[in-house]
C-alpha cells in the first residue's frame, strides 16, 4: 500500500517542460487516501503492465455465471470481446458457471485460452442466483480454479468488453467504482444502513461506491472476500434480512474493512445509458441495457 503519491501540481508537471505530464489525469481523483492507485485512461503505460505480466508467466482467472435466460442473451457476446479485449497476450482460464453446460455457446479460444464449464444448481429468485455466486466462487477458488489461477477476475454477464482490459487492472485486490455512483456525495451512496444486516455501514464509513459486476484479485484476496461476503449472507438471511443491494452490498461492507489495492475508474465498466462524460475516454465494459421487468418477473 501507499504506492502512488498524491497528485501535487509538481508531479503533475514536467519538470523540463512544466507542461502538463503526458501520464496525468488533473481532472480525477488517481489514488485512494490510503494510498491505492486509482486507474483512469492514460494513467498506465499498457505495455509496461503487459511486459511485467508475461515476465511472471501468471494465469488469470475469469469467472462469469450464466443462469437461466442470461446465457443465452448474453454469454457468447461477454466470451467473444473477452477473447479480443481480455489479457491478450496472457494466459487466461475461464469458468462459466451455469445449470446447462451443454447450452454454452462454442466460442474460438485464442493460443493459452481455455475455458471450463462449471455446473450450479438454479436458483429460483434472481436475488438468489446474484447472491449464490459468493458461495460458489469461495468453493471454486479452493479448488482447481484456485490451484490454475494465480489473479482472478469476477464479472457479471450483462456486459461487454469495448476495449482492453489488461494486466494493468491486476494487483493483490481490485474494487470496480460504480459508474452511476461515482461523483456522487458519500451520504447518498447507496450502502446498506439497517443497522441488523452484516452489511450495515453507518453514516460518515464507506469510501467509494463499489460495483459488484467487477471485482478481483489474487486467489488468496478473493478466498477472504468470498468468505466474508457469503458469511455476511447467510447471516442476513438467518435473520430474514437482504441487503438493499445483495452481494453487492456485502462486497461494499469487505471493501471498507479490507481497502483495495487498486480501484479502476468507471472507464473499466461503463453504462452507456449515462451518456458521454469528459473523463470517460475509453469506456473497457459496457453494461447490456437493463430489462428489469422482462428479466425479473
Ligand atoms: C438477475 C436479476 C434479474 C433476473 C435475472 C438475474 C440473473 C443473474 C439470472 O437470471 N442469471 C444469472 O446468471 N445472473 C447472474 O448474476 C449474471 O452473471 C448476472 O450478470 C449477475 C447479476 O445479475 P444482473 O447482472 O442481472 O444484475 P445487476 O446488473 O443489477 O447487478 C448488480 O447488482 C447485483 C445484486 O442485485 C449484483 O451485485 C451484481 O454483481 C451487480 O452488478
Ligand atoms: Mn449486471
Amino acid at each position: 500500500m501507499g504506492v502512488c503519491p498524491s497528485a501535487t501540481m509538481s508531479l503533475l508537471t514536467d519538470n523540463f517542460t512544466g507542461a502538463l505530464h503526458p501520464w496525468a489525469r488533473p481532472e480525477v481523483l488517481t489514488c485512494t487516501p490510503w494510498g491505492a492507485p486509482i486507474i483512469w485512461d492514460g494513467t498506465f503505460d499498457p505495455d509496461v503492465a503487459k511486459q511485467e505480466a508475461t515476465q511472471q508467466n501468471l494465469t488469470i482467472g475469469l469467472t462469469v455465471f450464466a443462469v437461466g435466460r442470461h446465457l443465452e442473451k448474453y454469454l457468447e457476446r461477454f466470451l467473444e470481446t473477452a477473447e479480443q479485449h481480455f489479457m491478450a497476450g496472457q494466459r487466461v482460464v475461464y469458468y462459466v458457471f451455469t445449470e446447462r453446460p451443454g447450452a454454452v455457446p462454442r466460442v474460438a479460444l485464442g493460443p493459452g485460452r481455455r475455458l471450463r464449464v462449471e455446473r450450479v444448481v438454479r436458483e429460483r429468485r434472481w436475488q438468489d442466483v446474484s447472491m449464490a455466486r459468493m458461495r460458489t466462487l469461495h468453493a471454486a477458488l479452493g479448488g482447481r480454479l484456485g490451484r490454475e489461477a494465480h489473479f482472478v477476475f469476477c464479472m457479471d454477464v450483462d456486459q461487454h468488453f469495448s476495449g482492453t482490459f489488461g494486466p494493468e487492472a491486476l494487483a493483490e485486490s481490485v474494487a470496480q467504482l460504480h459508474s452511476w455512483h461515482y461523483h456522487w456525495p458519500r451520504w447518498l451512496l447507496p450502502f446498506e444502513r439497517d443497522a441488523h444486516s452484516a452489511a450495515v455501514m453507518a453514516r460518515g464509513e464507506g469510501d467509494f461506491y463499489y460495483h459488484a459486476a467487477v471485482f478481483g484479485g489474487s486467489v488468496a484476496a478473493l478466498r477472504d472476500l468470498t468468505a466474508h461476503c457469503a458469511r455476511g449472507l447467510a447471516w442476513d438471511r438467518a435473520r430474514g434480512l437482504e441487503a438493499r443491494w445483495h452481494d453487492e452490498s456485502h462486497l461494499n461492507k469487505f471493501f471498507w474493512l479490507h481497502k483495495p489495492a487498486k480501484v479502476l475508474s468507471p472507464e473499466f465498466c461503463w453504462s452507456p445509458d449515462l451518456g458521454p462524460r469528459a473523463e470517460i475516454r475509453r469506456p473497457r465494459l459496457l453494461w447490456a441495457p437493463k430489462e428489469y421487468r422482462l428479466l425479473r418477473d
